[in-house]
């Protein structure tokens, strides 16, 4: 196995492409495919200040090297989810590369700073974790980036993430999400511009990238995931594309190119429809608390939350996930 471009011996092989790459190309190319969604999008400018959300992932780390690297000023935000173990472990993961790397890395606790976690909320609202968990971290990453004079929130979705998500939201043709669903959300009535650089990249790609430059990433998943229908689109598009590689990007990049702009008119009225929450000053549809105010999501699920008994995370696992943990702790 060769690589494409020198034709020195290979690491690995991209059905997509159609190639196989060495490791100094197979960084050419996601530094360039990067570079090319910064390009297309109009993401970011040379001089702008980037806060990037660090989960101790493969993709998130992988953003941070990356924009690093192309020589933007960078800072990274952890949140501490309070997910058991898990949340342990990923946060010394993305401290261990900011210190390597020599990068600031803010760090905000759910539980420390707004006195809940992650199970706990989903317990209290009845919600699922990944609902209490997303709406949370979105909710941090607008005020840490407002509050800190931030130009943009970057996250590290990749081209898996964003097929998985157009999937599920054209499987219920969801006009207004699919209407939002874009690699670049600008700035907006006190929201921060959002950028997720890696959509031109895919999991095994951004995995890759840190295998070869050396960055240790929590590898096991979230054991709140188990059962996420995430996940499940993530694998039916994966035996997609086993049958026909490129399909992947085609049914994600043409989306973007070809039916993106046709729904550019809806997400333009979405924009409007904007009120301050009476709690935490934070820009919010117009959520009614009892007494009257206008409250944010965010506020009214810490309110509920904060008042409940602190749920460990095994209670909110499923059974399988339960049984997998279990068996893998008596080894
Ligand atoms: S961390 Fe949070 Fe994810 Fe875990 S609870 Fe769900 S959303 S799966 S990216
Ligand atoms: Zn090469
Ligand atoms: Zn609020």
């Amino acid at each position: 196995m060769k690589c494409r471009t020198c034709r020195n011996p290979a690491i690995i092989d991209l059905p997509r492409h159609n190639a196989n790459f060495c490791a100094e190309h197979l960084q050419q190319l996601c530094r360039r495919q990067v570079e090319k969604a910064i390009h297309d999008h109009r993401m970011f400018e040379p001089t702008d200040h980037l806060l990037v959300a660090v989960s101790g992932g493969k993709d998130s780390l992988a953003v941070w090297d990356i924009l690093h690297e192309l020589g933007y000023r960078t800072t990274g935000l952890y949140i501490a989810l309070g997910i058991g173990e898990y949340s342990h472990e990923s946060q010394t993961f993305a401290e261990d590369f900011a210190a390597r790397r020599g990068l600031p890395l803010v760090i905000e606790s759910l539980r420390d700073d707004h006195g809940f976690d992650v199970p706990t909320a989903a317990r209290a609202t009845g919600r699922v974790p990944c609902s209490a968990c997303g709406m949370s971290k979105r909710h941090i990453f607008d005020r840490v980036a407002r509050d800190g004079g931030y130009d943009a929130v970057v996250t590290g979705h990749n081209l898996d993430d964003e097929a998985a998500v157009l999937f599920g939201n054209a499987l219920r043709w969801d006009v207004e999400y699919l209407a939002r669903q874009l690699p670049l959300l600008p700035a907006r009535g006190g929201f921060p511009r959002k950028a997720k650089p890696l959509v031109r990249l895919t999991e095994r790609e951004t995995a890759a990238w840190c295998i070869v430059r050396g960055i240790d990433y929590i590898v096991d998943e979230c054991p709140m995931a188990a059962g996420n229908k995430h996940l499940a689109y993530k694998q039916a598009l994966n035996l997609i594309e086993e049958e026909s590689p490129g399909a992947k990007a085609s049914y994600y990049l043409g989306f973007l190119e070809r039916m993106a702009p046709l729904l550019s008119g809806l997400s333009a009225q979405q924009a409007d429809e904007l009120a301050s929450c009476a709690r935490c000053g934070s820009p919010t549809g117009a959520e009614t608390a009892t007494d009257g105010s206008t409250v944010c999501a965010f506020c009214r699920l810490s309110e509920k939350a904060r008042g409940h008994e602190p749920v460990p995370v095994e209670m909110l696992m499923s059974k399988s996930a339960r049984r997998a943990a279990a068996k893998e702790a008596r080894g």
